[in-house]
């Protein structure tokens, strides 16, 4: 267990960013992703989000040189995509298993990319869990500035 002390002297839970992506909120199964993480953790932030070109781009820069990338900014910004800030013990893991694996395909039965994702379609896998601690302080910066 990973716990932080923060300026006011609390120790807060780890926190992760998942994304509930537009593929998913195309019909009424965003429904369903979230009552499962609403199941197994805590909610703290929530917003739902229209990416433009410019933010996609900003968000998955490291996969700049990938050959999806243009693909995967077209995907983000096909709709709206709901962010979610989850917190718990060991939340970047646990949420990373209950989402599968990046191709629905390969996901695991059970898992949300399995039953909501596309099989081999993509960027179009249902959702986006940080992949590390790191990963998920940018990315809930990003969506959440602090002095905002
Ligand atoms: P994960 O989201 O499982 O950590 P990454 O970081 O390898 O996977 O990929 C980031 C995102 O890029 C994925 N969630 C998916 O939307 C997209 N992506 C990954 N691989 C492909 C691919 N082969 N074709 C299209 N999009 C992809």
């Amino acid at each position: 267990m990973l716990l932080t002390l923060d300026q006011t002297k609390e120790y807060i839970m780890d926190r992760t960013l998942v994304m509930i992506k537009p593929d998913a909120n195309v019909t009424k199964i965003f429904l369903n992703i979230l009552m499962i993480y609403l199941a197994n953790f805590k909610i703290v932030l929530a917003k739902i989000v229209q990416m433009d070109k410019a933010m996609a781009e900003e968000f998955y820069k490291e996969h700049t040189e990938r050959p999806f990338f243009k693909e995967l900014v077209q995907q983000m910004t096909s709709g709206p995509t709901i962010i979610l800030v989850l917190e718990g013990e060991d939340v970047v893991n646990r949420v990373r298993k209950i989402n599968g694996a990046t191709n629905p395909a390969n996901a695991d039965v059970g898992t949300i990319r399995q039953a909501f994702g596309t099989p081999n379609g993509g960027p179009k896998n249902a959702v986006h869990g940080s992949d590390s601690l790191k990963s998920a302080a940018r990315e809930i910066a990003f969506f959440f500035p602090p002095d905002a």
